[in-house]
């Protein structure tokens, strides 16, 4: 993280919202609110720093920069930005790899690093030789090849994609020490665009008993799960462009169904088939997993939002503190059933609470940008953020969550995530 240390600041206490240094959210949009409580400019680095000299010609002002690139790749030295793979020991078609998402800004995933999630591997299609066929209790079976989808009407859908096992190491015993993205970053958000599912279900004409559709994919686990048609109708997409340029290979390119806010396993990749029918096909994911058995004795299944979750990207685990001063600490927060409708964040473990400012534009089951300046007095700290969505869903405390669902669980993990700052700061990932 980037060096901040404006000493005592230029602050005054009325700004100061909740316990431990926690200040209003407006403080950095204010006219002159900063007024000299960053003071960052000209201050040493650590280490090699360049002679005035130097700065005053450097080295790439002295020869023409290099040609243009057919496609551009990120800056050389961010090459420590990486989605981290976690394969099966044996079988490295399936696994997942997880999004960076201590590292990113704003609220868009560029498309590189999107989390993955492979049953069997990422297949090499040929567009030309793909097709969707929408059939079963239909009144009229429909096939298209990618080019006929291309000509209908589209729509872009800003959102995320969350896979419903995102989060799950929280289950754990022992909080888990890694990096935020490589705990959290089985989620990703992006701008989709494509054709309204509900448009060619009309085309196909669906029969009254049609009440699930059961999507497949063409990929080597021909992996297959059910959608109420409801939802199908409401707000799903096929989409052929991911941020822009066509949908990558490993989330599902030519075609992939995208169905905003619910588990990330409905959002099929390599989309083939979509069958109307009565009952769903009780697949593998919906039945082996995907169901929980509940303290009560009782399993639950077909739990298909995403509930409201949130959590501080900055500062966070394994990031280290520059010394006492001002920070912002910001974070990510999203729902499935809607809009982020606040974030809170404490510093103080929970004990007070101030409300975050959120980013503009807030959307539905998107990533929301939420940001607070806080005043590091140096001391032992313990960072949390809370989320509220549009339908009142608030992000449970951990100890809430397992009472709730008890030990048996490994989806759907959505608890405040607390990280707690040391003296030395030093951040690590704790249960408080
Ligand atoms: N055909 C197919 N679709 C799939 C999968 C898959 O393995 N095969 N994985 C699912 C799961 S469990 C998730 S979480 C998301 C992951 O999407 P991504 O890899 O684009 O992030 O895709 C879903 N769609
Ligand atoms: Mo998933």
């Amino acid at each position: 993280m980037s060096e901040r240390d404006g000493g005592a600041g230029g602050h005054d206490d009325r700004e100061r919202v909740a316990g431990n240094g926690l200040l209003d959210r407006r403080l950095f949009l204010k006219a002159g609110g900063l007024s000299g409580a960053l003071l960052l400019a000209g201050r040493a680095g650590a280490g090699d720093e360049p002679t005035l000299l130097e700065l005053a010609r450097p080295a790439w002002m002295r020869t023409p920069g290099r040609t243009f690139s057919n496609y551009g790749q990120p800056a050389a030295h961010e090459r420590g930005v990486i989605r981290w793979i976690s394969a099966n020991a044996g079988i490295d078609s399936n696994g997942v790899s997880w999004c960076p998402l201590h590292d990113l800004e704003g609220t868009i995933v560029p498309n590189g690093l999107h989390f993955e999630r492979h049953h069997n591997g990422v297949p090499a299609i040929d567009p030309a030789r793909h097709r969707l066929l929408i059939h079963g209790l239909v009144a009229r079976p429909l096939w298209f090849t990618m080019e006929d989808l291309a000509r209908y009407p589209m729509v872009s859908r800003t959102c995320f994609v969350e896979c419903g096992g995102n989060s799950n190491a929280g289950w754990r015993q022992r909080p888990i020490q890694t990096a935020a993205g490589y705990f959290h970053g089985l989620v990703s958000c992006s701008e989709w665009t494509g054709v309204p599912l509900a448009l060619l279900l009309d085309e196909a004409g669906l029969t009254r008993d049609a009440q699930w559709l059961i999507a497949e994919g063409a990929d080597a686990f021909a992996m297959d799960v059910s959608i109420p048609v409801e939802k199908a109708r409401e707000d799903a997409i096929l989409a052929l462009y991911q941020n822009g340029e066509r949908v990558r290979p490993e989330n599902g390119y030519p075609l992939r169904l995208i169905v905003p806010g619910w588990e990330g396993v409905l959002n099929v990749k390599w989309l083939r088939r979509l069958e109307a029918s009565a009952e769903p096909v009780m697949a593998r994911n919906e039945t082996s997993r995907y169901t929980e058995l509940l303290p009560s004795g009782k399993a639950r299944m077909f739990t298909f939002v995403m509930d409201a979750k949130s959590l501080i990207t900055s500062p966070s685990a394994g990031m280290q503190m520059r010394g006492p001063g001002l920070y912002e600490v910001k974070g990510l927060a999203w729902s499935g059933h809607g809009r982020i409708r606040a974030v809170d964040v404490s510093a103080d473990g929970g004990r007070t609470w101030a409300p975050a400012a959120l980013q503009e534009p807030v959307l539905p089951a998107c990533f929301t940008r939420f940001r607070i300046p806080w005043h590091w007095d140096g001391s032992a700290a313990v960072l949390k953020s809370r989320a509220t969505d549009q339908t009142g869903n608030v992000q449970p405390e951990r100890d809430a969550l397992v009472a709730e669902r008890g030990r048996h669980g490994y989806f759907h993990y959505n608890a405040i995530v607390a990280w707690q700052v040391g003296a030395d700061g030093r951040i690590h990932h704790v249960y408080a």
